[in-house]
């Protein structure tokens, strides 16, 4: 693995990776009532959605007035409740809430997950600021390195590929050696969710990287067909984005992963299996 720029992200081939991000930080039960935020119905999501086609989930998990928590007992919970139920492999966010501390987010790790999330900068978020600045990205990385737990890099905006590339260059590869990014776009204060920025931040991941995209909110599909016709992999999920279309709320998760599904496999890219996406990104079967 390099660390070059590359038009050489390395091309997707024929299979189509789905993560779903199925609940989120931001969005309030009572205001979506189908949002998954007790254990029972993020295991039921886990599910439908590993039927529906998912690979990966995303998960953030809430506490009993489902708002959001990064408790590590839950957290713990959570890992062995969708690892007994699904072959799916979990990733726990480390982003948390905008409002979480450094270190309660460095402690997810020790709930042992198979993979979690690693955004490589600070962007304005909404009216918030989602903070991750170089000495927190850098420890956290290391935590990841150390435990084994195989990072999805997150990249809100241009600047957080450079700083990708600065994190590999002076500590290396990440555990399961391979580096997978994955594009969240359409955020206020990040990088449009559309076509061409779309490419032009794939031009720019390092060799040899695979990818994924996801628009929030009404970027969800402009995001998704731009990923498939680059050659890209998918998130999605009512983390991102909890209407189906103009005026029709998601009604589940499962949904947009039909959908997505679908469109991949309509796109001759049908959804990789969980057994696939481990040996992608490198992640082991720990069940
Ligand atoms: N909830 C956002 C502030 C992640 O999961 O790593 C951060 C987020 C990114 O969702
Ligand atoms: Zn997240």
């Amino acid at each position: 693995m390099t660390t070059d720029s590359a038009a050489a992200a390395k091309p997707a081939g024929p299979a189509t990776l789905i993560t779903v991000a199925p609940t989120g930080s931001e969005s309030d039960k009572a205001a979506v009532p189908a949002l998954p935020v007790t254990l029972d119905e993020l295991v039921t999501t886990a599910k439908e959605c590993s039927a529906a086609g998912a690979a990966v989930i995303h998960v953030h998990i809430r506490d009993a007035a489902a708002k959001p928590t990064l408790d590590l007992g839950r957290l713990t919970d959570t890992v062995y409740a969708v690892r007994e139920s699904t072959d799916l492999i979990v990733q726990l966010s480390t982003g948390g809430a905008v409002t979480d501390p450094y270190e309660h987010r460095l402690a997810v790790l020790d709930a042992r997950p198979d993979a979690c999330s690693l955004t490589c900068g600070t962007v304005n978020f909404g009216d918030d600021v989602f903070m991750n600045p170089w000495g927190f990205i850098k420890e956290l990385y290391a935590k990841t390195q150390e435990y084994g737990v195989v990072p999805e890099f997150e990249l809100f905006d241009r600047g957080h590929i450079a700083t990708l590339h600065r994190l590999l260059a002076e500590m290396g590869p990440p555990a399961g050696g391979h580096v997978h990014c994955d594009l969240v776009m359409g955020v206020p204060g990040g990088m449009p969710g559309d076509a061409a920025t779309l490419v032009q931040a794939v031009y720019e991941l390092p060799a040899g990287a695979t990818w994924s995209a996801t628009g929030i909110g009404r970027t969800a599909l402009p995001v998704l067909l731009a990923a498939l016709s680059a050659g890209g992999h998918l998130r999605v999920g009512m983390e991102d984005t909890v209407t189906f279309a103009r005026g029709r709320p998601v009604t589940s998760n499962a949904e947009l992963v039909e959908r997505a599904a679908a469109l991949a496999s309509l796109a001759q890219r049908p959804p990789m299996s969980p057994a696939a996406a481990r040996s992608m990104l490198g992640v082991p079967d720990r069940r």
